[in-house]
């Protein structure tokens, strides 16, 4: 069976484009390329922008590997009444960032990075955010969450009181309750808003629910895109940022551990995103706004600004793609690769070893 499933995906050359660097399985794309590394440049050229080439990191300031675990719980401390104040310091700056190999693009940004850092809180907590703007352009934070129209990063709102639209050189405290609990995001809300979000300002905003999530590995992914000619429509698509960055470098998980994604959809000019998983299945919560998910499903469609929760385990160790249904999307950068446990233990027997395992496999 895993023989007729690996004759099928050698015949398709899309296929062969997308399969991970560096794989030491047998299904890799080490196997087709015959040497050490660097294999799988050749096959990669089907899919890569720049085969053989990858993006700086260290000059963009982020890495997308390292900003998947990356949460920002700013700092805090206990106000007389007993509640924790947390408190973080934003900066919104102009930034020449790198989305594919070679390809520099102007992005605005919050903290110098894209997507911004994932804020992230307790239920019933105070939140203040120490906002300067130091960008040429104005901006503002608006948070989806509950909270008074002074703290909406609206422009025109609360403009005689420092609020509303930030102009380059000020700042603004924002400062709000966390609710409610679920995955939330924020992002710039000045006009031309599409440009002023797809440049980059943007990012995650977790609050937790007050008795907390079971253990997991968790990680956030931001699905976004890059219009880098300026035509009001998106050249690259990507998770966080750097397109086919998870084809080159596969997210490390363990087998049969909780892994828990929290997914943002912050793409602009193109109406839907969505998520899908090879050779899995995950419980999935709409915003993450009720412990009970919604659907066991393999594939979730997201409009823009629509989040949620997706809970999955992987039994058997392997390269498991993940990539959005939309298949343009995929192919200019929206692709990535789940590394389960080592990769090179894919074979039938040890399929069939943990099939054994599970309780009707026992015969
Ligand atoms: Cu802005």
């Amino acid at each position: 069976m895993l023989g007729g499933a690996l004759a099928a995906g050698a015949s398709l050359p899309i296929v062969q484009g997308l399969l991970p660097r560096e794989s030491g399985g047998p299904t890799g794309a080490s196997a087709m390329s015959g040497h050490g590394s660097h294999a799988g440049h050749e096959a990669f050229a089907h899919a890569g922008f720049a085969p053989g080439r990858s993006v700086n990191h260290r000059a963009n300031g982020f890495n997308p590997t390292e900003l998947l675990r990356d949460f920002d719980y700013g700092k805090t401390r206990r106000l007389a009444s007993g509640r924790v104040l947390r408190e973080w310091e934003i900066v919104a700056q102009d930034k020449e960032i790198e989305v594919a190999p070679g390809v520099k693009y102007e992005a605005w940004t919050y903290n110098g990075r894209v997507p911004g850092p994932t804020l992230r809180a307790r239920e019933g907590e105070k939140l203040r955010l120490n906002f300067l703007n130091a960008s040429e352009h104005p901006h503002t934070m608006h948070f989806h969450g509950i909270h008074p129209a002074l703290m909406d990063g609206m422009p025109g709102i609360g403009e005689n009181r420092g609020a509303g639209q930030i102009g380059p050189g000020e700042e603004f405290t924002y400062e709000f309750d966390a609710e409610p609990f679920g995955l939330h995001l924020y992002h710039c809300h000045v006009s031309p808003l599409a440009s002023h979000i797809s440049r980059g300002l943007y990012g995650a905003f977790i609050i937790d629910p007050k008795k907390g999530r079971p253990d997991a590995d968790e990680m956030v992914m931001v699905m976004n895109g890059f219009d880098t000619n300026f035509d009001l429509g998106n050249e690259i698509y990507a998770v966080n940022t750097v397109g086919f960055h998870y084809v080159n470098e596969p997210i490390q998980v363990s087998r049969d551990e909780l892994l828990r994604v929290y997914l943002v959809n912050v793409l602009e000019y193109d109406p839907l995103n969505s998520f899908h998983v090879h050779a899995n299945f995950f419980q999935y919560y709409p915003t993450g706004t009720s412990l009970d998910p919604s659907e066991y499903t393999d594939t979730v469609i997201q409009g823009q600004g629509q989040r949620g929760i997706l809970e999955m385990k992987f039994p058997f160790d392997g390269d498991y793609m993940f990539h959005a249904h939309v298949s343009e999307f995929a192919e200019l950068g929206w692709s990535g690769f789940f590394r389960v446990g080592n990769p090179s233990r894919l074979t039938a027997a040890a399929a069939s070893a943990a099939y054994c395992d599970l309780p009707w496999g026992k015969t």
